[in-house]
């Protein structure tokens, strides 16, 4: 494959709906494997701490359960990326919530590198919404009420669904059932990686 062939970062982004457990996965795939790790949501939820002018946009953008602008999801994505790179250029790099929509997808593809791995996680609604709600018991996080999830899975469906179509079409989705225990997703998880 020219992709893992070449001499740029190995990236994987991470796709699934809201609470099907990307970065639980994510974390156990950093704690076996050494990988690195960037959550788009973590990385805004950070610029949104941080106080500054654009984090209080984003947080007004993700309590309502819409996608915030691309640009700077990007951006934030490509500091995390070139760093990393630049200090461990071995180390496969999980890009965990990322692309949700296929304008994510194409411009990153285009000016940043091609993904080495498309990794999506399939859960039902029940399932992510009875996740998140239990999450929200201790988060303190502005989009885990159950308004914001309903909007947040439609989000998934209109903008981050087609993005799963255009990698299976192509060939490149690796696709991994959610459902299941901690433990059984993630020993599929690394199956399908090929890990
Ligand atoms: P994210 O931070 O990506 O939020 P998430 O979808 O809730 O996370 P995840 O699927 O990782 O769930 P987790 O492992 O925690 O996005 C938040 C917001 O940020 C978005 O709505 C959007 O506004 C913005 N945003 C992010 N990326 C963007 C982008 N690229 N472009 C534009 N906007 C963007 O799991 C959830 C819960 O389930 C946890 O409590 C966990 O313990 C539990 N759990 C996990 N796996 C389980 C299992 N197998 N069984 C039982 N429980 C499980």
């Amino acid at each position: 494959d020219s992709r893992t062939a070449m001499s740029g970062p190995k990236i994987c982004f991470v796709i699934g709906g809201p609470g099907s457990g990307k970065g639980t996965q994510c974390e156990m795939l950093v704690a076996k494997y050494g990988v690195a790790h960037f959550s788009s949501g973590d990385l805004l939820r950070a610029e949104v701490a941080s106080g500054s002018d654009r984090g209080q946009q984003l947080s007004a953008t993700m309590a309502e359960g819409k996608l915030v602008s691309m640009d700077v999801v990007i951006q934030l994505l490509k500091e995390a990326v070139d760093k990393s790179f630049a200090e461990h250029p071995e180390k496969i790099i999980l890009l965990d919530g990322f692309p949700r929509e296929i304008e994510q997808a194409t411009k990153f593809e285009e000016k940043i590198c091609p993904a080495t791995y498309v990794l999506s996680f399939d859960c039902s609604n029940q399932t992510m919404t009875d996740r998140l709600l239990s999450r929200a018991k201790t988060s303190g996080r502005v989009d885990d009420n159950i308004e914001t999830i309903k909007k947040r899975l439609v989000t998934f469906e209109t903008a981050t669904a087609p993005v799963l179509d255009y990698y299976k079409n192509a060939g490149r989705l690796v696709s991994v059932s959610a459902e299941d225990d901690k433990q059984t997703i993630f020993a599929n998880t690394c199956k399908g990686l090929g890990l």
